[in-house]
């Protein structure tokens, strides 16, 4: 399998889940230059993925292409024999796919708007002040156990995690959330997020 991939985007996510579920998953790094995206294997990265030229994607070992990042990981899941999701069919399981839905939808799409150089500050300010408005419920659930779905950790974690390591690029202070802090943390001090970390040349967050 190849994770296309660029450094600390959602891709992060995928990249972790495949170092904490040992997969040996191949990464190929897409270059974004302007218009022009473009695969180390210096493929058009528009046809690899031809919903919207974005990371992640994943080319599997059949030569077929998955992209969307909560498709990805739970495919990556069940090429693992670690343990990354709840049982199939029980109540965390769905719990899980809730953390997903809402990390996507609510968070990670929360953070997009910011990353758009025209954006003026009134509507910087309040998409920050929307997303810390999302955080709430998570530091609440955070402070009930070590991970989002009990003491283990499972994908919606990693998905997190990428996208809460942008907050710092927006000076967005965590400082007043100790429970997202300390699961950053945490995190950052597992192996498998190290290895991504240090393949894709990124510091921890909490470095
Ligand atoms: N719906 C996609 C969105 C992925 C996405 O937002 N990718 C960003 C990086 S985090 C990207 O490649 N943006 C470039 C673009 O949208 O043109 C998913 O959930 O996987």
């Amino acid at each position: 399998m190849k994770l296309y991939y660029s450094p600390g985007a959602c891709s992060l996510s995928p990249h972790i889940v495949a170092r904490e579920g040992k997969l040996p998953v191949e990464l190929s790094r897409v270059t974004f230059d302007g218009a022009v995206r473009t695969t180390a294997e210096g493929e058009d990265f528009f046809v690899v993925n031809p919903k919207g030229g974005y990371v992640p994607a994943l080319r599997l070992d059949s030569g077929e292409v998955l992209a969307e990042g909560v498709a990805i990981i739970q495919y990556l899941a069940d090429q693992s024999s670690e343990t990354l999701t709840p049982e199939k069919g029980s109540m965390d399981y769905y719990r899980m796919l809730e953390w997903l839905t809402f990390i996507s939808s609510e968070i990670h799409k929360g953070f997009s708007p910011l990353y758009n150089p025209a954006i003026t500050d009134e509507a910087k300010e309040a998409q920050i002040k929307k997303i810390f408005g999302r955080l709430t419920f998570v530091e609440a659930e955070l402070g009930n156990h070590s991970y989002l779905i009990g003491d283990a950790l499972t994908l919606p974690d990693a998905y997190l995690y990428t996208i809460l390591r942008w907050s710092k690029k927006f000076a967005m202070d965590l400082s007043g959330h100790p429970n997202i802090s300390a699961f950053m943390a945490r995190m950052d001090a597992r192996e498998g997020v190290k290895e991504a970390l240090k393949e894709e040349g990124l510091e921890a967050f909490t470095a």
